[in-house]
């Protein structure tokens, strides 16, 4: 039998486990064209958070009943398209389930001698990719620079962090509790990081840490920083828009910026950008991505859930900052 992890409810909130369900139907069948993947691992992405909101966005909305949307790593189990063969590892978009069924050309055959599979998910699969392309086309990093990132520990701010640094950049973090404040410094080469849980005036920590202003501020996060970081922004600044994680469980709208005098003082740019609008760069950002990691030039650290029937907890911890670094499920071995 196959298990699968289905939307019970849409959440009012913050998810919560009986927004969930699991449910066992059987292993279904490849047809035509088609490939069956066994789940060894499975990605909690914040933007699933919006899939299980009544209104679709960019994509579509998961429906009650629904398998709920995300990346898996498996290995092939059947497979009716030649470029695929029992045995082969593939990223695939099967969503939160044991086994499931994809058209071969929606699937990306991983490379198990370059890295563990698992990171098809993580540095080098859509976080890395959303990094990659989102700090080099929006942020575009001089060398000199000041970076800021916030979710800076998580799975794509880690990695934003390390790839200014490499662009010969100051980088400076923001993150959610010690622990992740001393990673990005000590084991990620962050110049300096704050942890916002415990700072009170974000604009006075800024200032200390970032003394020649901020030229790229690449944003996963949202709110208050956002606010602080926006007057502190240098000339012909680059404001990338990766997420919003600090508005996804809100019920009511926050106020938002009322700091946009600068935008104009400062001729600043800020781009909202989906890592899909730069599908064109993907195979180049992954075997760069995997240059830099296999160099120890980018370290990427993982946290790891095991079994399916914890997807729904792993997804709900990461939305309130549990994981350093990307937050996967380990379904099978
Ligand atoms: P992640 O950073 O690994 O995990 C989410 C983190 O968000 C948590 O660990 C938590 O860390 C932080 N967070 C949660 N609530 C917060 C709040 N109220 N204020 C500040 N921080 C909060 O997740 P990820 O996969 O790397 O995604 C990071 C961001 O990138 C998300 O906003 C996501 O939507 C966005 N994203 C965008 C694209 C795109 O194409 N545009 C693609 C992928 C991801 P703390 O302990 O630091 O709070
Ligand atoms: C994609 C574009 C964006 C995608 C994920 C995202 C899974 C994530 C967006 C977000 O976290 O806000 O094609 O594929």
């Amino acid at each position: 039998m196959n298990r699968q992890i289905t939307l019970a409810s849409r959440p009012k909130g913050f998810p919560v486990p009986d927004d969930f369900k699991l449910v066992e139907t059987p292993i279904p069948e490849p047809g035509e064209g088609e490939v069956l993947s066994r789940t060894l691992f499975m990605s909690v992405d914040p933007y699933m958070r919006g899939r299980m909101n009544d209104r679709a966005s960019y994509a579509a909305n998961v429906q009650i009943g629904d398998v709920m949307v995300g990346g898996t790593v498996g290995e092939v189990v059947a497979s009716n398209d030649p470029d695929f063969e029992v045995g082969d590892i593939v990223q695939a978009q099967i969503g939160w389930q044991a086994y499931g069924v994809s058209m071969g050309s929606n699937l990306r055959k991983v490379d198990p001698d370059l890295a563990p599979v698992s990171t098809a998910l993580g540095a080098l699969g859509m976080p890395g990719l959303t990094a990659y392309c989102g700090l080099l086309n929006v942020g575009q990093p001089q060398e000199g620079e000041t970076v800021l990132v916030t979710g800076a520990a998580g799975a794509v701010g880690s990695i934003v962090g390390q790839i200014a640094k490499i662009k010969g950049c100051r980088t400076v973090g923001v993150a959610g509790s010690a622990k992740k404040i001393a990673h990005v410094v000590d084991a990620l080469g962050f110049d300096a990081a704050f942890n916002y849980k415990e700072v009170a005036d974000y604009s006075a920590e800024l200032q200390r840490l970032c003394p020649d202003g901020i030229d790229v501020y690449f944003d996963n996060v949202g709110g208050a920083v956002s606010d602080a970081a926006f007057p502190l922004m240098n000339v012909h600044g680059r404001i990338a828009v990766c997420g919003q994680i600090s508005q996804y469980n809100l019920t009511e709208v926050e106020q938002g910026p009322r700091f946009m005098w600068h935008f104009i003082a400062k001729r600043l740019t800020m781009r909202g950008f989906l890592v899909s609008d730069f599908a064109d760069q993907h195979a180049e950002g992954l075997k760069q991505l995997a240059v830099w990691v296999n160099e120890g030039r980018i370290k990427y650290r993982e946290d790891i859930w095991e079994g399916l029937a914890r997807a729904p907890e792993a997804f709900i911890d990461m939305l309130r900052g549990g994981n350093i670094g990307k937050r996967l499920v380990k379904v099978a071995d």
